[in-house]
């Protein structure tokens, strides 16, 4: 077990397309002990295995609230195969964009099929906080971030401010 560094904006590596996990070895089950570890001590409701430079379609999910047992899910290779038309907005931050928070809509309950640890096919459905992150989630898995909803204002602000604050660190 290990914690592993989380990248960040404007590391280019989060848009990066991930690749199928084609079988759940040693090395998937260690990756997705340390993304736990890590996920927890961010801590975060969620972390998807770019997030910590290894861009293969895994995601970590744990929304209990701080007085709950823990509640930890696995998805490999998650996809989305149903979403409502009903749509939930939820304030988002993420753990690659630090200390920024936006309103976002998302559709409001989704099906996913994914595979678990054992490379059981498993199926979801999940409203609330827990659909929102599970799209933030397989979002982050094709490259594609919660500020991509915003407006471009927005977006392109938030974009330059961590792109000065990279440039002041490494000169
Ligand atoms: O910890 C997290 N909280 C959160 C809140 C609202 C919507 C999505 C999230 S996911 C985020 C952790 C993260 O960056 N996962 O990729
Ligand atoms: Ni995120």
């Amino acid at each position: 077990m290990a914690l592993r560094d989380i990248i960040t904006l404007p590391d280019k590596r989060l848009r990066l397309v991930s690749d199928p996990v084609k079988s759940v070895d040693a090395a998937v089950r260690a990756l997705v002990s340390d993304m736990f570890e890590t996920m927890y001590d961010a801590p975060g409701v969620g972390l998807a295995a770019i997030q910590v430079g290894i861009p293969k379609r895994i995601v970590t999910i744990d929304t209990a609230k701080k007085d709950e047992p823990k509640r930890p899910q696995i998805l490999i290779n998650p996809a989305v195969v149903w979403s409502s038309d009903e749509k939930a907005a939820y304030e988002e931050g993420c753990l690659s964009i630090p200390e920024y928070y936006e309103e976002v809509e998302r559709p409001a309950r989704v099906k996913v099929k994914a595979i678990d640890l054992d490379g059981k096919p498993v199926e979801l459905d999940a409203d609330g906080l827990l659909a929102t992150v599970l799209q933030h989630e397989i979002d982050h898995t094709n490259g594609v971030l919660f500020i991509d909803y915003i407006s471009k204002l927005k977006r392109d602000r938030v974009i330059k401010k961590f792109t000065k604050a990279a440039k002041r660190t490494d000169d």
